[in-house]
C-alpha cells in the first residue's frame, strides 16, 4: 500500500480552490453511495471480517501513521502511538459487536395487538459524513468512522485542515485491502469542503469541532434535514474530595490537564478541591507539573499547539484570570512562548473568568476551592459545556450521588479520561458540548435506521383496526380504558 509520506511540520497542505471543493465530494460520496450499496448487503460476520483486517493494517503499518500524526499535530510519538491503539481497541469493539446489538429483534406486541408479530431492525443509513479534528485525528474521527462502518455504512472522511494526510492515510489504509468498493475514502480541505460535504446529499453527518462550527454544520445540515451528531468540546471539571487519595488526584489532574498540551475535548480544565485538603493538592500537583518537558523531543511530556491561534485563547484567558484576582502557582503569562506553552496552573480564579467559562484547549488547569462534593458539584453544572467531569472520593456513595447529579455525558470517578478505550460506553455530551452519542451500542444505532415492522399473524380478536368493527369491540375497548387503564 501507498502511505502518504508526512509533511514537513507547519507546512500547509496544497488546498484546491474553492470551484474544486465540490469536485472531490461530489464523486467521492457517489462512490460512496456505490460503496455503501455492497457494504450494507454484506451480513455482519462479513463486515467484520473486513473491519478486522482494516484493523490488523492500521496496526501493523501504524509506524508511518504516527509518524504522520507526529508531523501534523506536534504530539510526541508515543502518545500519538497511545492514540492509534486506542482507535484500533473502538474498530475492534465496533467490529465485534455489531451483530449482537444490531440483529433483528423481536419485541413483546402488548394485548391489544397480540395477533401480531412485532419486531426492530437497524439498518445502515447509507452514506455517512465524518468531519474531524486535529487534536486526536485518528482517535477521535475513528468513533464515528468505526462505528459508522460496522453499523454497514460506507464513510466519507473530511479531516482537519491540520492533519489533512492523517485522515488519507486511514482511507488508504482500507484502500490496501483491495476491497471491491471504497468504503472508507478521505476529501481534504478546510471548513469550505465541509460545508461541500454538509451539502453532498450525506444521510448522516458526524461533526467534531467547535461549537461555532457545529451550529454552522446544523443550519447547512437542516436545508435538507441531514441528521448530524455533535462532539463540541467541553470544559470538564474533576472534584476532589476530603476523603480522596491526594496524590492520585493531582496525578490524574496533571495527566487530564497537561496531556497532550491540554488539547483534549474531555480534559480536565477546572479542578474543584474541598478546602480542608486543597493546599495539600496544590503543591502535588505544582510537584507533578513543573517539570514536565515541553518540546519536540520524543521524551517530551508534550509537544507545541497543534493550532496556532489556540496559543492566543490561553494567553488571554490566563491574563484574565490574574486580572480579576487569580494568582499563578505554576507558570503564568510568561509560560507561554509560542508554539509551546508550559504548564500554567491557576488558583483561585473568579467563577466568571474567561479561564473558567471558555474552553480553553491549552496546558492550563484552574483549581478553585469548595465547601464539600454538592458545591463541587454545583458549580461543575454550571458550564455552558457538559462533555466529561471526574470525581475524587473514597465514599463510593458520595461518588455514585455526584455521578447522578453530574450534568454531563459521562464521568469519571478517581481517574480521569478512564472511558477512553472503553468501547462499551458512550461518548457524548449534553448543552453546548453536543448530542448524539459515538462508541458504545448507542454509537453503533446513531448512525443506524430503526425500522419497525409489526406482521399480523391472524385476525385479531379485537377488530378495532377495520372499518367493519362490532359494537362488541368497541365496548370492550371502552372497558379496557376505564376499567383496566384507569384503575
Ligand atoms: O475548530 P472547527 P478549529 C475547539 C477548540 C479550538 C476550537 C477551534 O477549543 O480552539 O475548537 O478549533 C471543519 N462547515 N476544538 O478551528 O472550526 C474544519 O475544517 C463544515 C474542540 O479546528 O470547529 C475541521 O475539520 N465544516 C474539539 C472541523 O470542522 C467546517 C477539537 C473542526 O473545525 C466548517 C478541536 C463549516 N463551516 C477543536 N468550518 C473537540 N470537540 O474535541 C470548519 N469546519
Amino acid at each position: 500500500m501507498t502511505i502518504q509520506q508526512p509533511i514537513a511540520r507547519h507546512q500547509n497542505p496544497q488546498q484546491p480552490d474553492s470551484q474544486q471543493f465540490g469536485a472531490e465530494v461530489g464523486p467521492a460520496v457517489e462512490r460512496a453511495r456505490v460503496a455503501a450499496q455492497w457494504w450494507g448487503g454484506l451480513d455482519f460476520a462479513e463486515r467484520k471480517t473486513w473491519m478486522l483486517e482494516f484493523r490488523a493494517t492500521v496496526a501493523r503499518t501504524s509506524a508511518s501513521l504516527i509518524d504522520t500524526m507526529r508531523e501534523e499535530t506536534g504530539k510526541p510519538k508515543d502518545d500519538a502511538l497511545l492514540e492509534v491503539m486506542l482507535a484500533v481497541e473502538h474498530l475492534t469493539w465496533a467490529a465485534k459487536n455489531a451483530r449482537r446489538v444490531l440483529r433483528e429483534r423481536s419485541v413483546f406486541p402488548g394485548p391489544v395487538s397480540i395477533n401480531h408479530a412485532a419486531s426492530v431492525r437497524y439498518q445502515p443509513m447509507g452514506v455517512v459524513g465524518v468531519i474531524g479534528p486535529w487534536n486526536y485525528p485518528v482517535y477521535t474521527p475513528m468513533g464515528s468512522i468505526a462505528y459508522a462502518m460496522a453499523a454497514g455504512n460506507a464513510v466519507v472522511f473530511k479531516p482537519s485542515e491540520l492533519t489533512p494526510h492523517t485522515g488519507r492515510w486511514l482511507a488508504e489504509a482500507w484502500a490496501s485491502l483491495g476491497a471491491p468498493h471504497p468504503v472508507l475514502q478521505a476529501v481534504t480541505g478546510d471548513g469550505r469542503v465541509g460545508e461541500a460535504l454538509c451539502r453532498a446529499g450525506v444521510d448522516k453527518l458526524a461533526f467534531t469541532g467547535s461549537t461555532a462550527t457545529a451550529k454552522k454544520v446544523m443550519a447547512v445540515c437542516a436545508e435538507s434535514l441531514t441528521p448530524i451528531v455533535v462532539e463540541g468540546g467541553g470544559k470538564d471539571a474533576l472534584i476532589v474530595d476530603s476523603s480522596a487519595n491526594i496524590e492520585a488526584a493531582a496525578d490524574f489532574a496533571a495527566f487530564g490537564a497537561m496531556g497532550n498540551a491540554g488539547q483534549t475535548c474531555a480534559g480536565v480544565e477546572r479542578v474543584y478541591v474541598v478546602d480542608a485538603v486543597a493546599d495539600r493538592f496544590v503543591a502535588a500537583l505544582t510537584r507533578r507539573v513543573e517539570n514536565l518537558s515541553v518540546g519536540d523531543g520524543d521524551g517530551s511530556h508534550y509537544g507545541r499547539m497543534t493550532l496556532p491561534r489556540q496559543v492566543d485563547i490561553v494567553r488571554d484567558q490566563v491574563e484574565d484570570a490574574i486580572a480579576r484576582g487569580g494568582r499563578a502557582v505554576v507558570g503564568g503569562p510568561e509560560s507561554i512562548r509560542a508554539p509551546y506553552v508550559d504548564p500554567i496552573v491557576l488558583v483561585d480564579v473568579p467563577e466568571d473568568s474567561t479561564a473558567m467559562s471558555e474552553e480553553t484547549f491549552g496546558p492550563t488547569v484552574v483549581v478553585n476551592r469548595i465547601k464539600d462534593l454538592d458545591e463541587g458539584v454545583e458549580k461543575a453544572n454550571a458550564s455552558k459545556y457538559g462533555l466529561g467531569a471526574s470525581v475524587f472520593t473514597a465514599d463510593a456513595d458520595a461518588a455514585e450521588r455526584a455521578a447522578e447529579r453530574l450534568r454531563v455525558g459521562v464521568v469519571t470517578i478517581n481517574s480521569v479520561l478512564g472511558f477512553a478505550a472503553v468501547g462499551a460506553l458512550p461518548f457524548g455530551g449534553v448543552g453546548d458540548s453536543g448530542f448524539g452519542r459515538i462508541h458504545g451500542a448507542d454509537g453503533l444505532r446513531e448512525f443506524s435506521r430503526v425500522k419497525s415492522v409489526a406482521r399480523q399473524r391472524f385476525t385479531a380478536p379485537l377488530g378495532l383496526a377495520t372499518m367493519t368493527r362490532k359494537r362488541r369491540d368497541v365496548t370492550i375497548a371502552r372497558w379496557l380504558l376505564t376499567r383496566v387503564y384507569g384503575r
